[in-house]
């Protein structure tokens, strides 16, 4: 949907990349680690154990899993745009004008078609699972999802194309994802993320749908902190979100202002402060909110999501 996915995207990620050859060229004997990464993947042996884990649980053909794994390319660049250092996240106001930009508004499926990623997914999986130790656990996991997800659409592997974490498709799901929510929403007998918007959306949906998403019910809302000791309340906020609670403590704490439908749901709910540029605003949350953050884990960019959505749905209306 976005092009940002779980993992983010990294605008730098290639001059990162670069910056590790030239020093790589500038000192080669201080980096043996990184030089010596094997060219064959086939060789190695966590991969043999995984072939082999492939075949006795999935009944895959091991000759042809070690044909495949030697022609897997290992990917630097995949690396450095993981291990790149956690940036401090933007402000609101610093965020939010490039997701609601016009062109945005007006051009959606275009727009969001626009970077689905340019590495191999094979590629960017196998290295991810064999060279990424801190999350080689999650990425071999994805790698068996990718290998039985082509398995099952009848594709060779070395085919797709992806984001630098293996996300594909204009939903940017990863594998496991869509090999559990991808839906062929058009019915027209195929399911294509990559290419059909009705597809990519029906499956997105199917996604909140089953992270529990309640149709009719709010996302967020606007409220005010009307108290004597306003900082009973922000005290609260961590990373400009508060654990939710029952709208009534709320209220009592000073929580004022907001509106939201007369069947709202008993759900606890969440306080969230965005940093305009005037100062912070405050936003009561609520179930459907925390269900963006399951697609994308972000604040800002959950919100934003919503605003956007505020904004086609608007333009949608007046169009009609
Ligand atoms: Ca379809």
């Amino acid at each position: 949907m976005i092009k940002r996915n779980k993992c983010g995207h990294p605008p730098g990620a290639g001059l990162a990349a670069g910056m590790l050859f030239l020093s790589l060229a500038a000192a080669p004997l201080a980096a043996p680690r990184i030089a010596a990464a094997p060219v064959n993947y086939a060789q190695r042996p966590e991969v043999r154990a995984f072939i082999a884990e492939l075949v006795a649980d999935e009944g895959f053909d091991a000759r042809a899993l070690r044909r495949l794994f030697a022609q897997a390319h290992h990917q630097p660049k995949v690396v450095a745009a993981m291990s790149r250092p956690v940036l401090s996240p933007p402000k609101w106001y610093e965020f939010a004008p490039r997701f609601l930009d016009p062109a945005r508004v007006e051009a959606v499926e275009t727009y969001y078609g626009r970077n689905t990623g340019s590495y191999r997914v094979f590629d960017a999986l196998t290295t991810l699972a064999f060279d990424y130790p801190r999350r080689a656990e999650f990425f071999r996991g994805e790698l068996k999802q990718f290998l039985l997800l082509a398995r099952e659409q009848g594709i060779s592997p070395l085919a797709p194309k992806g984001s630098y974490a293996g996300a594909m498709g204009l939903p940017q799901f990863m594998p496991g994802s869509i090999r559990a929510y991808a839906l062929d929403y058009d019915a027209d007998g195929r399911v294509d993320l990559a290419a059909d918007t009705a597809d990519a959306i029906g499956s997105v949906a199917h996604f909140l749908a089953r992270h529990g998403w309640q149709a009719g019910q709010p996302v967020m809302t606007p409220a005010r902190i009307e108290a004597v000791d306003p900082d009973i309340i922000t005290r609260k906020l961590d990373g400009g979100i508060a654990e939710r609670r029952s709208l009534a403590e709320w209220v009592s704490d000073g929580i004022t202002g907001f509106a939201f439908p007369g069947d709202l749901s008993s759900d606890p709910v969440g306080l969230l402060m965005l940093e305009e540029e005037a100062g912070p605003t405050y936003w009561l949350v609520f179930n459907n909110w925390y269900v963006l953050t399951r697609y994308n884990r972000s604040r800002l960019y959950a919100s934003a999501v919503w605003e956007l959505a505020q904004a086609i749905k608007l333009a949608a209306d007046d169009g009609s």
